[in-house]
This record gives C-alpha cells, sequence and structure tokens, in this order.
C-alpha cells in the first residue's frame, strides 16, 4: 500500500479518494476512470496496475508457440486503418490461399511444437461459412489437438449474413466443426462517430458485443481488443471498456484483453502520429486497473514491437502471445520496426527473464505447458 502521507501533497484530494479505492481492492467506475486516467501520474499507473498483476500472477509472464493463417487479404471492407486489405478489382499485393497451402502452412511447423492457429484475414465475398467449415474441419483431420482461435466478429457477422443464419446457429456450425475460441480483433472502438469516421462498413460495435456474448454463451472463450492511438478521447476510451467490462460480468467468456496501439504505416490515417511508447504505458496500466474482471493483459509483440512490450510486464501486462514464426502481415503491411514477426522460445523466455519475470508457456485458454 502507499502511504498517504507520501502521495497526499501531491495528489488531488479526488486523486488520493480514487488511489485508496483501488487499493482496497474496490471497483472504480467510469467517473473515477476518467480522474485517475486525466490526473495519475505515470509512475503512479505502474505502481497499481502492477500491484495488481502480482496480486493476480505474481511474476508470472505467459507466451504460447503458435501461427496465424491469413487465408486472403482481399476484403469487402474499407477500415480507414487497414495497410493489409486489397479490392477483389484491384489483385496486386493479394493473395487467396489454397486449403492445401493452408494446411501445409500447419504442417510445416510440425517441429515447432505449437499449440495454436490463429485464423484471420480480410472479409472476401466468396468465402463464406460452409468455406471455413471445411478448413477448420480438415484442420483438426491433420492436428485434432490443436487449438483453432479463428474469425473475428467483423468475419463473423458477414458469414451468418451471407448464410441467412442467426450469430448462435452459425457459431455452433462453426464450434462442431472444431472451432475452439474467437480472437479479439475488429472491435475498434465502439464509439458510434469515431467507428463511422474509421470503419463504417463493417460490423457495428452492438454486433461485435452480440456475437461475443454469444460465443461464450455456447462455450467458446475470447479475447477483447481495442484501437487505440488515433481520433479517440479518454472518455471514448474508457466508455470502450466500460462495454467490455459489462459483458465480462455477464459471461466471464472473456480470456485476455489487447489494446492495439495505431500504427501509421500504408493506410488511410498515415497523417496521424503514432502515439508515443508513454501512452502506450500509461494505457495498458490504466486498463489493467479498470478491467478488474479480465484475468488477462496481453501485449501482442509484433504490434507494440518488443521493447516495449518488456517494458509493460512492469505496467500491468502478464501476457506477451506468442512465436509466430513469420506468419502475419497485418502489422508488417502498416510499417512496423519488425518486418517478419518470429520469436523462438528462447528468445521469448529471454525477454521475460531479462526483466525478472517468470516465462510460462499456456496454451490458449492459459493452462500451463511449461515453466521456464
Ligand atoms: O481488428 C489493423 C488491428 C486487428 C491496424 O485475440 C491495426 O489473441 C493498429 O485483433 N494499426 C486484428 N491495429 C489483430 C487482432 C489480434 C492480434 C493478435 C492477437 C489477437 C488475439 C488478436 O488488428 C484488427 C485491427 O484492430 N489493426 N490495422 C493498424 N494499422
Ligand atoms: Fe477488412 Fe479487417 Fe482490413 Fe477492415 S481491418 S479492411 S475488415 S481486413
Amino acid at each position: 500500500m502507499i502511504s498517504s502521507q507520501i502521495i497526499s501533497p501531491v495528489l488531488s484530494s479526488d486523486l488520493s479518494t480514487v488511489v485508496e479505492k483501488i487499493q482496497n481492492k474496490e471497483r472504480i467506475n467510469n467517473k473515477e476512470a476518467l480522474i485517475l486516467y486525466n490526473e495519475a501520474p505515470l509512475p503512479l499507473l505502474g505502481f497499481l496496475a502492477n500491484e495488481i498483476r502480482e496480486r493476480k500472477h505474481g511474476d508470472i509472464t505467459y507466451f504460447n508457440k503458435n501461427i496465424h493463417i491469413e487465408p486472403t487479404n482481399i476484403c469487402v471492407f474499407d477500415c480507414k486503418f487497414c495497410a493489409y486489405s486489397r479490392k477483389l478489382s484491384k489483385k496486386s499485393e493479394a493473395w487467396e490461399f489454397t486449403q492445401e497451402e493452408m494446411i501445409k502452412q500447419i504442417l510445416d511447423h510440425e517441429d515447432q511444437d505449437i499449440t495454436e492457429v490463429h485464423i484471420v484475414g480480410g472479409v472476401h465475398p466468396k468465402m463464406g461459412l460452409d468455406y471455413f467449415v471445411s478448413l477448420i474441419t480438415e484442420v483438426k483431420k491433420v492436428k485434432p489437438n490443436l487449438h483453432v482461435k479463428a474469425f473475428t466478429a467483423v468475419e463473423l457477422e458477414y458469414m451468418c449474413r451471407k448464410a441467412k443464419l442467426s450469430y448462435k446457429e452459425g457459431l455452433q456450425i462453426l464450434k462442431d466443426a472444431g472451432q475452439d475460441s474467437l480472437p479479439g480483433g475488429g472491435a475498434e472502438i465502439f464509439d458510434k462517430e469515431i467507428r463511422d469516421k474509421i470503419c463504417k462498413d463493417k460490423c457495428t460495435s452492438e454486433q461485435w458485443l452480440e456475437i461475443h456474448e454469444t460465443a461464450h454463451n455456447i462455450g467458446m472463450p475470447s479475447n477483447a481488443t481495442i484501437l487505440y492511438g488515433h481520433y479517440e478521447t479518454d472518455k471514448i476510451l474508457i466508455d470502450h471498456l466500460d462495454s467490455l467490462r459489462k459483458l465480462q460480468d455477464k459471461t466471464k467468456g472473456f480470456n485476455a484483453f489487447i489494446p492495439l496501439k495505431f500504427r501509421n504505416g500504408n493506410n488511410q490515417m498515415s497523417h496521424i502520429k503514432e502515439g508515443s511508447v508513454i501512452n502506450d504505458l500509461r494505457f495498458f496500466a490504466f486498463s489493467r486497473i479498470y478491467l478488474d474482471n479480465f484475468q488477462h493483459i496481453k501485449a501482442y509483440w509484433p504490434m507494440i514491437g518488443k521493447k516495449t512490450a518488456q517494458n509493460l510486464l512492469a505496467f500491468g501486462v502478464n501476457d506477451i502471445d506468442g512465436t509466430i514464426h513469420d506468419t502475419t502481415k497485418i502489422y508488417s503491411m502498416a510499417g512496423v520496426e519488425d518486418q517478419n514477426p518470429t520469436m523462438s522460445p528462447e528468445e521469448i523466455v529471454y525477454l521475460i527473464n531479462s526483466v525478472g519475470r517468470k516465462a510460462v508457456e499456456r496454451d490458449t485458454v492459459y493452462n500451463i505447458i511449461r515453466e521456464y
């Protein structure tokens, strides 16, 4: 506990009250959250987030052995922040893998002992529910124990609409075929005005939340994300977290929250400057404090960078995602430093251990596979 004598001379009485509440393990409301995010200096946010992180996990920092499959980057939507999608009519830099090629991508990683495949791509007008049911069925035929974390709510909304199925019906069909969980993508920002500005044509915030709720209700866990660092205000960030916290209270189906920092390369929002690393540390720490009902806060290292991911281990983060094996293009096409994201388990363990944390290999749903 920080002694109130030490902090009270420098903090406003409103902020001191919020800090006391957090240290008493009480939930903060949105008004208190705004005071905290506006007023708390970075070391205080870090201290509070770290206390929660250590209470929940001690020094443990999770990673997994995983690959991504991105079936296509052809997409019917036009998100302004996306550097990766191409229109069906403009085939340059577009790809469409065949089912055989995607199965080969899995078999090519047999020596790496991967436990998860993350399947997400553009929303291709010709790849519907049947196409993906067949893909997942084949994946499970060759690797029955591989966890299939697949399809953002954006892809699922489109698939279900085209197949004229309810979300529950569509998700149940995918679950029966072998889909185990949902990734957190597509949430972007729930505020309607900004969502309309940056990704008007894809699934709405209400649909995103409904799809995740439906998945949780039929026994499929998922992750949650936010795209931060563009047009949003502090209040809009808090409202987004509020929607997630409320849904988590209802279903307990989210595993991890993953803040995604806006990267400005090669997209229609390139005029917006990327936020500072200080802003990243502040927002991750704040998320750890606010989302009291989320067990895990993940720093996805191909997006945030290895060094920042390492620093975030002192600001509330207890997971840094996986080995990846250079299988995703979303962030390299948006101009990040690491153009071929790959880390061996040894590199990940070193990254974690060298800042005094304990590396633990997990599966997708946080069962422990190996402690280092
Ligand atoms: O929804 C696209 C984001 C997401 C940019 O659940 C961008 O374990 C920043 O959700 N700048 C997809 N972000 C990735 C995603 C994800 C990644 C890793 C793990 C998990 C998980 C989920 O990528 C999209 C969008 O929010 N994105 N372009 C960009 N320029
Ligand atoms: Fe399509 Fe996803 Fe890119 Fe949006 S973010 S344009 S839905 S691939």
